[in-house]
């Protein structure tokens, strides 16, 4: 039974040891991208689908929404980090960006991420989807 043990401890620790192989060959910007598409993956299913991607987008939205009347406006949306994706997000070029503006533009980034259009979006595709300079 102690072998067994054993045996157990170092299979583990050789699954451990190469996990963190793996991401020790990420890029930082590719680490992070991980590190935000596991936040983005609230199953951990290992797949981003739209409903996640939308619940994310209201995440952010609400976030960055500080006086809470479910519009960005220009200092909400370039005042604080979340600018980026809102930033381009204001269709109608109005400086304010609803939340239907918010997730169009996600759902367009979730499209153009889903290369083999399963409609999921897999850890490979966000991590290498070449978007890496666009901040959520
Ligand atoms: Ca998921
Ligand atoms: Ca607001
Ligand atoms: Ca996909």
């Amino acid at each position: 039974m102690g072998r067994t043990f054993r045996l157990g401890t170092m299979l583990f620790c050789f699954v451990l040891t190469s996990g963190v192989a793996a991401f020790a060959e990420d890029s930082d910007a590719q680490a992070a991208r991980r590190a935000e598409f596991q936040k983005i993956d609230r199953d951990n299913s290992i797949f981003v689908t739209h409903e996640e991607m939308e619940a994310y987008c209201d995440e952010r939205f609400n976030a960055a929404d500080k006086d809470g009347d479910s519009i960005l406006n220009d200092d909400e949306v370039l005042g604080d980090k979340t600018g980026g994706m809102f930033a381009t997000a204001d269709q109608n070029k109005d400086k304010k960006v609803t939340r239907e503006e918010a997730r169009a533009r996600y759902n367009q980034y979730f499209n153009e991420i889903d290369t083999n259009k399963d409609n999921q979006i897999s850890a490979d595709e966000y991590v290498n989807s070449g978007k890496v300079s666009v901040k959520f």
